[in-house]
């Protein structure tokens, strides 16, 4: 008896859809950016692009490539997340990779030259 209702359950719970009802869980998604160093024909050394926008949760996957003739940085303080990209040539790459675990709008900058073009990282709720 008790299996006949257990089974009258089983399908009814089936029928009316509640099992679709149970949460999954959640899948971060990826981010994933080549970002270059370039300079402008003022001068102006910056890197592209210079706003990264990520969901929170986001894996954020970075590549970065140096074109210019000396090695430039690219750090977000606030994940404290930093490399020393190379110059130019067969080594003028980096890469970063960290979760967006918190929400809001970050600097991004050269940690060697404060005066280079400051970008954002913008990390939604
Ligand atoms: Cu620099």
């Amino acid at each position: 008896m008790k299996t006949v209702w257990t089974r009258v359950l089983a399908a009814l719970v089936v029928a009316s859809g509640v099992v679709g009802l149970v949460p999954r869980a959640a899948r971060a998604g990826e981010v994933s950016v080549t970002v270059v160093n370039v300079e402008t024909p003022q001068g102006v050394k910056v890197w592209l692009p210079t706003g990264i926008t990520a969901k929170k949760g986001d894996i954020v996957k970075l590549k970065l490539v140096n074109k210019l003739a000396n090695d430039h940085g690219y750090s977000i303080p606030a994940y404290n997340v930093g490399v020393i990209v190379p110059a130019e040539g067969p080594n003028g790459n980096a890469e970063i990779t960290f979760t967006a675990d918190k929400g809001g709008v970050f600097p991004i900058n050269c940690q060697l030259h404060p005066a280079h073009v400051a970008g954002q990282l913008v990390v939604l709720e």
